[in-house]
């Protein structure tokens, strides 16, 4: 049965007074004082995922009061076991695993009330209203004081700032010709910006807790993965207008949270895969979808029905796992797909054109796949991926799926990159005593050839290459941080100019072209 639409206001109520009323610890002042912040007044979501049980079915409830007392690696949430009694802990357990009388719905209706467009396409400028070079522009999101910066990457000038949504995730996705950038917050709000006027065009809430967002090959469709409510959504990428709510469930009524969605462009297909259900989904967009897609309808026409599910325009190709998949990535001509379960002592290959595993691949200790990158080595091609639980990097035979090697690092990384006109990849050592430094890689060796420090005590984190692969750019990932460019060829500092908080940075051409060295 589908879930009644309710008020914001009605739903916080329900999440407060939604606790088992037994004596005891005050389940929904704690939830108030201590979660709400980043989980959402009623629960359903903010920097933090929503705590419902619909969401939480693959977390037992003991390992959610571990969750609580210790954290778990890769979230931003502190431990809380100093702060909090057992008693006090088993209490917000039992709140969060407590239904909600009402779930919102988030459909059709609801997103295109949400809509509003600033631009139309009609007004447009004919050229640039700035001088730079529109391939090699950066965006750069400044998660400090939610803001966006459009950088000039020739002369690392910022052309553009402007207020962002709250709480962006996930890569800046750009349309095929580089023009418009799309951003997707954790609170759902999906924003596109026109990159030649410089001005945003228009913006929809799309799901009420969003995990990432994907641009079409074609640069008609961007696609929402969401992990509350269980959709995936189709928006028109002229003016976000949404086409289609995909419901996310295994046909037998069970639903699933969207771990991601990305663009496989030599497939014309979107590619996603499910937290809660052991499945890949693979939506073919057309109008010339290669033929793995089943059921595959020609002349596509936006403006169609909710609800409609394996068939009709955006139909879903299953492709069943025997795990779950919450981290993936791909191979260059997206035939594979390389991905793993948080709790899995191996990752999996899926063959996308078989649809099935084929392989098993050595990857304990939390592959970070989403941050892998591919490169030639000694004429074969290799993935390299941090991993969140152990200072390494793993390289990886993309031919035979063995591990070639494992890189130790100082602690364990969040991002990877590097460039097709540079011998380096670059890893950030994220967590831990020395989060202030980067490994720099020779992809020849395989070896750390240099190990950067840019502000001692000072995280550093996540890089990017300019078009040219000449520099690297670094974010200081504190409130008073900086983007600091390294000549990517001496490995020495070239400019440091002050942000809030930089966290992902993202450069027109690389991610255009789908360079092999930055993520996708
Ligand atoms: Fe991310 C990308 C998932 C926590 C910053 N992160 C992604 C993507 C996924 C993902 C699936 C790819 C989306 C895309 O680009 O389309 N992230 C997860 C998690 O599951 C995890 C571990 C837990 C969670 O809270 O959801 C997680 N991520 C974080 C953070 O805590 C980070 C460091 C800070 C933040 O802003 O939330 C963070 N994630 C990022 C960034 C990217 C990202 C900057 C884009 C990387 C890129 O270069 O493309």
């Amino acid at each position: 049965m589908r879930p009644r639409p309710a008020s914001l206001a009605a739903l916080v109520l329900a999440a407060l007074t939604a606790a088992p009323a037994a004596a005891g610890p005050d389940a929904p002042a704690i939830y108030a004082q201590r979660c709400a912040e980043c989980h959402g007044a009623a629960r359903l979501g903010g920097i933090g995922p929503a705590l419902l049980p619909e969401n939480l079915g693959r977390l037992r409830k003991k390992d959610a009061a571990s969750v609580i007392a210790n954290s778990r690696p890769a979230v931003q949430m502190p431990p809380f076991a100093d702060v909090l009694s057992k008693d006090e802990i088993d209490a917000l357990v039992a709140l969060i695993y407590t239904p909600l009388p009402d779930v919102p719905d988030w459909g059709l209706a609801e997103i295109e009330k949400s809509r509003v467009v600033l631009v139309p396409e009609s007004e447009l400028p004919a050229k640039p209203v700035h001088g730079a070079d529109p391939m090699n522009l950066f965006t750069i999101v400044e998660a400090g004081d939610h803001h966006v910066t459009i950088l000039d990457g020739d002369r690392f000038e910022p052309i553009w700032r402007f207020p962002s949504r709250f709480a962006l995730h996930g890569g800046a996705k750009y349309s095929p010709d580089g023009r418009f950038v799309y951003l997707g917050s954790r609170d759902g709000w999906v924003s596109k910006y026109d990159l030649w006027g410089l001005k945003p065009m228009a913006e929809v809430r799309a799901g009420i807790n969003t995990r990432n967002i994907a641009v079409s090959g074609d640069g008609r469709i961007v696609m929402v993965a969401n992990f509350l409510p269980h959709t995936l959504v189709a928006l028109d990428a002229r003016d976000l207008r949404p086409l289609k709510v995909i419901r996310v469930n295994d046909g037998k009524g069970k639903s699933s949270r969207v771990s991601a969605v990305y663009t496989a462009k030599p497939r014309a297909s979107f590619i996603a895969a499910l937290k809660d259900i052991p499945e890949m989904w693979e939506i073919p967009y057309g109008p010339d979808p290669k033929p793995v897609a089943v059921g595959y309808v020609h002349n596509y026409q936006p403006g169609m029905e909710e609800g409609a599910f394996d068939r009709g325009p955006l139909p879903v190709r299953r492709i069943r796992l025997d795990d779950f998949m919450d981290d993936f990535f791909f191979d260059q001509d997206y035939r594979h797909a390389i991905g793993a379960a948080r709790t899995a002592r191996n990752g999996q290959v899926v063959n996308m054109n078989v649809g099935r595993k084929i392989a098993n691949v050595d990857l304990a200790g939390m592959p970070h796949l989403g941050s892998g990158i591919t490169f030639e080595y000694q004429d074969r091609p290799v993935l390299a991926t941090p991993h969140l639980k152990e200072g390494m990097v793993s390289v990886i035979d993309m031919r035979t799926w063995t591990t070639i090697k494992r890189i130790e690092t100082i602690g364990p990384g969040f991002f990877m990159r590097s460039h097709e006109n540079t011998p380096y990849a670059w890893v950030d050592v994220f967590f831990g005593p020395s989060k202030d430094v980067l490994h720099v890689i020779d992809k020849r060796t395989l070896e750390i050839v240099r190990t950067l420090k840019p502000t001692p005590g000072k995280t550093a984190a996540h890089v990017e290459f300019t078009k040219d692969g000449r520099f690297a750019l670094v974010s200081i990932w504190e409130m008073d941080g900086a983007l600091v460019v390294y000549d990517a060829a001496t490995l020495e500092e070239v400019k440091r100019i002050p942000m809030k908080k930089p966290s992902g940075k993202y450069n027109v051409h690389n991610k255009i072209t789908f360079s092999a060295g930055t993520s996708h």
